[in-house]
């Protein structure tokens, strides 16, 4: 599954890129130097009024798409498909799943699995601890459960169908702010982050295109 970030960063990359002249380093890490084919070297490149020879190592238009990415890649928020391909089952290890992911307020968690065969709660750390399911009117069963992150701190997710959170289906994640999002007041309703999650994708992005605007300028 492409993350959200990826598919952005592709899409600015392919409308940027024939916009800006392009620096070809000759003979491209080898260099000007004897005993190198210029021939086939310039074969298949297209050379466009605007573009330069030279010889330093990156080029214009890659370095922009990398700054881009690099501005960018914290203001968006991110769907995270819980266990990826395999969605939500048994013999599945959600902890390893978790480790090394970086989960933010404005992220969704998705619960894919065939409905009726699992559910999810969501629960508190000693209900996860002891596979305590909650009522029955808590489970989120569409099968296609989309959980956004509302609020920073620890969560739990089990499912409640027979042993199955024994079994190993239960997650659990911690939940923070992006470094760039100023905190709300304590006070702040949970339905807040629905509309966090957009204003702050939106200030990222111009100044992404500042700090872009700025990068052009001083070339
Ligand atoms: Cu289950």
């Amino acid at each position: 599954m492409a993350s959200k970030y990826f598919l952005i960063t592709f899409i600015i990359a392919v409308i940027a890129a024939p916009c800006l002249a392009t620096d070809y380093v000759v003979g491209d890490d080898a260099g000007w130097k004897l005993k190198f084919n210029y021939t086939a070297w310039a074969e298949g490149k297209e050379f466009f009024v605007g573009d330069r020879l030279k010889s330093a190592m990156a080029s214009k238009a890659f370095l922009i798409t990398i700054i881009i990415a690099v501005i960018a890649a914290p203001c968006l928020a991110t769907d995270y498909v819980v266990g990826d391909d395999a969605g939500w089952k048994l013999k599945f290890n959600y902890t390893a799943w978790a480790e090394g992911k970086e989960f933010f307020v404005g992220d969704r968690l998705i619960f894919n699995y065939p409905q009726a065969a699992h559910n999810v709660y969501r629960v508190n750390g000693t209900a996860f601890q002891q596979c305590m399911v909650p009522s029955a009117f808590e489970a989120l069963i569409s099968g296609n459960d989309i959980i956004t992150l509302a609020t920073p701190g620890k969560k739990w997710y089990i499912c409640g169908v027979g042993n199955h959170c024994d079994a190993g289906m239960r997650l659990a994640i911690t939940v923070s702010y992006p470094v760039d999002a100023p905190a709300p007041a304590p006070a702040a309703g949970t339905s807040a982050a629905n509309e966090i999650s957009p204003l702050r994708s939106c200030a990222c992005m111009l100044a992404a295109l500042a700090s872009l605007k700025m990068i052009m300028a001083s070339w």
